[in-house]
């Protein structure tokens, strides 16, 4: 049994995904990654792994506008699991309770890279995942 728990057709978002997930992981990225990404995003990644299946996130690159932009980690109940992530520290890797995580990101209005040196990397970011 592997049903998604939430459903996949999300109103309001504008970028994402939502997958259902039946072999050892895969790769989420910023819109447009290598590429920095857009204003205005309103991304949810929803990620269904096989039952009795917990979810681990690690990201592999991350400059994230330090201001403005987050990437927020939920449960399958939209409990917080990481809140606001943002600047060019790589966070910790994030684990699930449950065979689901949804991963919001946004970014504001403009788009500034906000790091030292200020001519810094591109923002955008990427993770992968895998099941435990
Ligand atoms: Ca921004």
């Amino acid at each position: 049994m592997d049903t998604p728990i939430v459903p996949c057709n999300v109103t309001g978002v504008n970028c994402g995904s939502c997958k259902n997930v039946t072999d050892d992981g895969g790769t989420i990225e910023s819109p447009h990654f290598p590429e920095p990404y857009d204003s205005n995003l309103n991304c949810l990644y929803t990620i269904n792994a096989p039952y009795e299946k917990k979810i681990k996130l690690s990201f592999t690159e991350f400059k994230v506008e330090k201001c403005c932009d987050f990437i927020t980690v939920f449960d399958e109940l939209a409990n917080l699991i990481q809140s606001s992530l943002n600047g060019s520290d790589t966070p910790m890797a994030v684990t699930s309770p449950s065979n689901q995580m949804t991963i919001k990101f946004t970014s504001n209005v403009d788009n500034i890279t906000r790091f030292d040196p200020p001519a810094g990397p591109a923002t955008r970011w990427q993770a992968t995942y895998t099941f435990m």
